[in-house]
């Protein structure tokens, strides 16, 4: 898709589209623009000093950075400067806004809950953004703005809920609006790589190998109420048993290089690739090397499927026998 994207950053100002997105279609959706049922997948293109203008709306949002130095997101006036492989997250509702302040081309991974969302017919978007002027002494000067003010110091995610065990007793500024999503915007590639790597020796699941999900700092739940976010590692060689459950995700390898059995399909993905596993299918991962460890970055469904009683798991143990299993 790279020649594809740089392609469309040629054709296309960001700021003449709202965004520049190349959306993932699965051929098995009847021509929508969607990954699976509930989610929306894409990769977006930034070129050097483009920014995209601020707008918000129902799906929840969120960024995984492929490429590229000094892209950044503006989340509820935080300002998330973006690194390979850090996520950002824009919860349902909140004002967003992007940009890239780098010298090169940058790309990075979208993946919304907007199909949800839109099949409950809720979907709104919202443009027209105003601030009002530093001293608030009079709201009647507001003035439109097509990027947000930065209110936030540089790296509050990180500095404020990043360390396990530990919360903040200042409250949470109506980050959270009311314990819905994560207060915590952005996650950092260089924190989540170390806690997967520390766990390297250790037997891990048979089924996912040594995997993390992000959660919300403050309740441990998934950090938007219909998606989940998870990393993990696949030691050299490792080839994890077969499993299924009844939620769609989509996948973007990170490190590494190997395939994953979907079925009888077998897809052999690289660094950058994205796939995608239908709900209820079954599944297993094989690192196709030796001595190089895999990373895979996956968005799933899982909290909605899970908060509707429809949530159900198997697994294959190493006899070959299915089990039914409740958690992971
Ligand atoms: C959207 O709002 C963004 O906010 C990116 O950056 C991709 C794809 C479809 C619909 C809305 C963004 C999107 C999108």
């Amino acid at each position: 898709m790279e020649p594809q994207l740089a392609g469309a950053g040629k054709v296309l100002g960001v700021e003449d589209a709202e965004r520049r997105a190349l959306l993932f279609a699965n051929p098995g959706l009847g021509g929508k623009y969607h990954a699976t049922r509930t989610l929306l997948g894409a990769y977006s293109l930034y070129n050097p000093g483009e920014t995209a203008p601020v707008h918000r709306h129902t799906p929840c949002a969120s960024r995984f950075a492929i490429s590229g130095d000094g892209g950044f997101t503006t989340v509820n006036g935080e300002k998330c400067v973006m690194d390979r492989g850090d996520l950002i997250l824009t919860p349902a509702g909140l004002w967003h806004d992007h940009g890239n302040d780098g010298t090169d081309p940058l790309i990075w991974m979208d993946v919304l809950d907007l199909p949800y969302v839109e099949s409950l017919n809720c979907s709104y978007f919202e443009f027209d953004y105003s601030e009002a002027p530093d001293d608030q002494s009079n709201s009647a000067m507001r003035s439109e703005r097509t990027t947000q003010s930065v209110r936030y110091p540089t790296g509050y995610s990180e500095q404020v809920y990043a360390r396990g065990g530990i919360l903040p007793m200042f409250g949470d500024d109506g980050r959270s609006q009311g314990g819905r999503h994560s207060p915590k915007y952005h996650y950092r590639w260089e924190t989540t790589r170390e806690a997967l790597f520390a766990m390297k020796d250790h037997d891990g699941s048979p089924y996912e190998g040594i995997m993390f999900e992000y959660c919300d700092p403050t309740t441990g739940r998934p950090v938007m109420p219909n998606m989940s976010f998870r990393v993990q590692m696949l030691r050299g060689g490792e080839a994890t048993l077969s499993c299924r459950d009844t939620s769609s995700a989509i996948y973007c390898c990170i490190e590494g290089a190997g395939y994953t059995e979907v079925r009888d399909v077998r897809l052999e993905w690289q660094e950058n690739d994205v796939f995608v596993i239908p709900n209820w299918m079954w599944r297993r991962h094989v690192n196709g090397s030796p001595d190089r460890e895999v990373v895979l970055y996956s968005v799933s469904d899982f909290p909605i499927i899970d908060r509707a009683g429809s949530l159900r798991r198997q697994v294959k143990n190493e006899q070959g026998d299915i089990v039914d299993v409740v958690s992971f």
